[in-house]
């Protein structure tokens, strides 16, 4: 006779703060495959839980780090990034990865983005682009593709949107990655490679807002969203950055866009403290 048992806990539970659950993301939100896939890619790392740091932002993706068994800092608005650059100059031993929204990234904290990625500064930005403001009811972001209705662009948006990949790129980014949370196995190992990598190195995470975005749009719900991944991923690894912009419902490139060795900000302060 097969004894069934019934399980008690999860192989994840101990990187997941369970008893904070219930959390807030709606059913069939992305964030939570991307942190499930972020928990992995810790444990894949193989480096001691107490030497990461996670800090967020403010935002749906902004509350992972609440909900992460680990050093974790919920700061303000567009600041995680610099927040967590002080961290790892304080603490260089330590892996710090800012997990936080497209609004928060790239419009509030757009500066910041740039000049860390500028810096070649040592740490990790996993961005989950869910293409609008989902905590705060759904407005125009950075990312929102042109004629996609949000909140603020009831009858389409007609703004150039922003390719977080190019732009990170640009500015001195020097590992760059872009998978959807369809993409599981795909995009843990980019995290991992990420946190992995000395440098700037950022992962933008594609993920259906199914509240907000995928209604606005009558795109259906996050797993109908997962069908259009499905359809319309284009795996390029030797993609040229200045042509991975995203269109409202075109083709979406995929790929482990970029690695380069590069001195570190830190590695240039200490070439240069005798000098100085
Ligand atoms: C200084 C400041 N301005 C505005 C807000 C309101 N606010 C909170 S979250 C957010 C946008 C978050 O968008 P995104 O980063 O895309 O995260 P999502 O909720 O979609 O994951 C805004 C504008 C705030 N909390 N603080």
């Amino acid at each position: 006779m097969t004894v069934i048992q019934e399980a008690t806990t999860h192989p994840k539970d101990t990187l997941l703060r369970v008893d904070r659950f219930p959390h807030i993301w709606c059913p069939t939100c992305g964030i939570g495959t991307a942190v499930s896939c972020f928990i992995d890619a810790i444990r894949a790392t193989g480096i001691d839980e107490k030497q990461f740091a996670v800090v967020s932002g403010i935002g749906c993706t902004g509350r992972v780090a609440g909900y992460i068994r680990l050093d974790s800092f919920h700061t303000t608005h567009g600041r995680a990034i610099p927040f967590a650059v002080g961290l790892h100059l304080a603490k260089p031993d330590m892996k710090v990865i800012v997990f936080s929204g497209d609004g928060d990234i790239s419009c509030i904290g757009g500066n910041h983005l740039i000049h860390t990625a500028r810096r070649n500064m040592d740490i990790t930005v996993i961005c989950v682009n869910n293409f609008i403001y989902g905590m705060t009811g759904g407005q125009l972001a950075p990312t929102t593709p042109q004629t996609a209705r949000t909140t603020t662009s009831p009858y389409g948006n007609f703004e150039y949107p922003m390719s977080l990949p190019h732009v990170v790129s640009a500015c001195g980014a020097t590992y760059v990655s872009r998978w959807t949370v369809l993409h599981i196995k795909r995009l843990t190992r980019a995290m991992k490679d990420a946190i992995l990598h000395r440098g700037f190195s950022f992962v933008e995470v594609i993920a259906p807002c199914s509240t907000l975005c995928a209604r606005k749009n009558r795109l259906g719900t996050g797993t109908n969203m997962l069908s259009y991944y499905h359809d319309h991923c284009e795996i390029n690894h030797e993609a040229n950055l200045a042509d991975v912009g995203l269109d409202y419902q075109g083709k979406i490139v995929c790929g482990n866009f970029l690695t380069i060795e590069k001195p570190t900000f830190r590695d240039l302060l200490e070439e240069n403290r005798e000098e100085v």
